[in-house]
């Protein structure tokens, strides 16, 4: 199994700057590098990586993508005076070219390739290049907005040339579109490509129309080029997480990839002069973790834009963080996307919905133009305030403005408050079987004796019948143990066998009292849930499997009542991502709680990936309650943050995706991250 992950940087790709006066290219300087490194090594991020080495790239390789003609002209630029520089750039659309770009281009692209054999060859499981020029606007002939050979578009060829992967995904989450390799690809199946960009109803570099969401590739390659275009700025954590759950992860997860490539530019984050979004750091370090359980964990991850100098470093650090597994920052403030970004998701979703299964159950319509948008929501103009959504617009402007006036200040103070220590161990068990194989990588937890008093007191007036079940305290006198030492940041998350589900509302219940402000409560399977705890806002449950038709009494405790319950899988995954996660984002929980039944038609690599993916919730903070012993060598794998393997077939039935519809209808008013489309 691959471990261990790999980092690039090499002072070369520092060996180019711009010669003369050309502002609209003046932000790509060297010390985009620099800067990045030297906060990677200021957060001891460095030594915990591999460092791997550069290369030159082949004419060769360059040709997997580039012309003959194309190459022979990058190569003449290293031998051409200022004046002949600057007519050969303007040759091209912002872009400049300097002697060394020709060798940096090479080991920019050569880097790209490194990182690449290094995860397909398995000698680490995913990894940083920190590289320049950038890639991804470049194209077969055409050098364009700061990039000469096209490094991700050219690695995905390499990878199906070289190692005969069949399909790879793209994430491009720079702030403009990668064009280049959009054209690259655009009939190509075995490549799914996703783009995020500022666009702004083509008002925005590079103004094309072809950056729009309806454009969704060509011939075969139909349906594999997902464009998600922000038509306004001030994009933020809300409206990225929305364009992950709603589109990217389920259309991957049917996609399957074997490698990921990701187009990282983090002129995305907050405080870029080119991007004016509002990300913060840590939002790519729930991109990053949110990828990471697909492809087997083999994700690269290439540097393209990103121009604030601090904003780019502290973001390509969070990645860091994400791919060496450290626990991800909860994401604060309020999860209230934006209307023009649910505009933007629910319009990229309609034009998808005929390729993909995953997008199909939806009630949305097109929501054509965004002139339009104020009367499709019925709000009049000047009243912002009947409506949270363009309320969140409003608050992202001022931030925007606030944030500008002392950027430095804003990053101090905003880094102080996200930055957390992992806990020294990563993985509990209390009570479990020595045979298991994983052992020597947990901590084990004494259990304790628990009494009936004692958790009488903790239920107030709820009903304590089922009390008398001795398996009930003999499973607490476990979980208890696991609660304090994971509320006291002794160990991340557990795992604990209990024969009885009845002790996951009994476990929500103790940490809220041992000082857990909110709790999330995830239920595979049948179990009693106490009132009080039905009824208290600081736990979230969700139960899957739910008695047939329970009804809804609260938005904290909602039932999800399958229709058919045979091979969940594909199911389960479809409500984390269009239900789950979002309910879970927006109620920011410092604990998860799942717990699993058993015979609950769901496969043990599912498991993996769900335990995996709340992971992203809570600082990693989650407990598990199985009640089957066997799935706790899966368990404690996805707990330890083993890569997982694909989850197949991956099918969704219509009938329980409806359930899903119709819960997301009745919700949404309270549940704001829930909303995916504007009707
Ligand atoms: C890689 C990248 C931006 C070019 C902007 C030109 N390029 N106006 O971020
Ligand atoms: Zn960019």
């Amino acid at each position: 199994m691959a471990s261990g992950t790999g980092l690039i940087n090499n002072e070369q790709m520092m060996s180019y700057n711009l010669l003369w006066d050309y502002p609209v290219c003046s932000i790509e300087i060297p010390e985009r590098l620099s800067t990045s490194y030297e906060k990677l090594k200021y957060y001891g991020l460095v030594e915990r990586c591999i460092p791997l080495s550069v290369r030159e790239a082949t004419e060769e390789e360059i040709m997997l993508v580039h012309s003959l003609d194309y190459i022979e002209a990058v190569k003449s630029t290293a031998s051409m005076n200022i004046e002949e520089l600057k007519t050969f750039s303007y040759n091209y659309n912002d872009v400049y070219f300097h002697p060394n770009s020709y060798l940096c281009a090479k080991m920019s692209l050569g880097a790209t390739l490194q990182l690449v054999d290094a995860v397909m060859l398995s000698r680490v499981r995913n990894g940083m290049a920190l590289v320049r020029p950038p890639g991804h606007h470049s194209q077969k002939s055409e050098a364009c907005g700061f990039c000469v050979f096209n490094n991700v578009a050219i690695a995905a060829n390499y990878a199906k040339k070289t190692y005969g992967t069949k399909r790879i995904l793209i994430v491009d989450w720079d702030v403009h579109h990668g064009q280049g390799t959009q054209y690259t690809f655009e009939e190509d199946p075995s490549i799914l490509y996703f783009s995020w960009h500022r666009y702004e109803h083509q008002q925005f570099w590079p103004n094309l129309k072809d950056s729009d969401y309806d454009v969704v590739g060509k011939g075969r390659g139909t349906g594999f080029n997902i464009n998600i275009p922000w038509n306004k700025v001030g994009m933020g954590n809300a409206d990225y997480l929305a364009a992950f759950l709603y589109v990217l992860l389920p259309m991957a997860y049917e996609f399957n990839p074997e490698l990921i490539l990701v187009s990282a530019g983090f002129d995305s984050a907050i405080g870029d002069p080119e991007g004016e979004m509002c990300a913060t750091p840590e939002c790519f370090a729930h991109l990053t973790q949110l990828l990471m359980p697909l492809a087997n964990g083999k994700l690269c991850v290439v540097l393209e834009g990103g121009y604030n100098l601090r904003s780019l470093s502290e973001s390509v650090c969070m990645t860091v963080r994400a791919l060496l597994g450290d626990p991800v920052p909860p994401l604060v403030g309020q999860m209230v996307p934006c209307i023009s970004a649910i505009e933007t998701i629910q319009n990229v979703r309609a034009v998808h919905q005929q390729y993909w299964n995953f997008l199909k159950y939806h009630d949305s319509v097109f929501s054509k133009d965004s002139n339009t948008k104020k009367l499709n929501l019925g709000i009049e103009e000047g009243n912002p305030e009947s409506n949270d959504a363009s309320n969140a617009e409003e608050k992202k402007l001022t931030m925007i403005s606030e944030v500008n006036q002392d950027f430095d200040e804003f990053m101090d103070s905003h880094m102080k408050k996200v930055l957390v220590l992992a806990p020294p161990a990563r993985t509990a068990l209390v009570g479990c079987g020595e045979k298991l194989t994983k052992l020597d990588q947990c901590l084990q937890v004494e259990e304790k004796k628990i009494t009936l008093e004692e958790v009488g007191i903790l239920i107030s007036g709820g009903d304590c019948a089922h009390l008398k079940d001795e398996n009930l305290l003999l499973s607490l006198g476990k979980i208890f143990p696991l609660i304090d030492k994971i509320t006291k940041r002794e160990v991340r998350n557990g795992v604990v066998v209990s024969p009885t589900l009845s002790s996951g509302a009994f476990a929500a219940r103790y940490s809220t009292t041992v000082g857990a402000s909110k709790v999330l409560l995830l239920l595979l399977g049948e179990a009693d849930i106490p009132t009080d705890v039905k009824d208290d806002e600081k736990i979230l449950v969700m139960q899957i499997y739910g008695k047939q038709d329970v009804k809804r009494q609260s938005n904290y405790y909602i039932p999800i009542c399958w229709k058919e319950h045979n091979e969940l899988d594909g199911d389960l995954l479809y409500a984390l991502f269009g239900f789950i996660l979002p309910l879970a984002y927006e109620h920011q929980p410092e604990l998860v709680i799942l717990t699993v039944g058993s015979n609950i038609g769901i496969q043990a690599v599912t498991l993996a990936h769900l335990t995996h993916l709340l992971q992203v919730l809570s600082e990693g903070r989650i407990l598990v309650i199985s009640q089957a012993s066997d799935l706790v060598e899966t368990l404690i794998s996805s707990l330890l943050g083993d890569p997982t393997s694909a989850v197949r077939p991956f099918v969704l039935k219509q009938e329980n995706a409806l359930v899903l519809v119709k819960l997301r209808q009745e919700l949404k008013q309270h549940w704001k991250l829930l909303q995916n489309s504007i009707n």
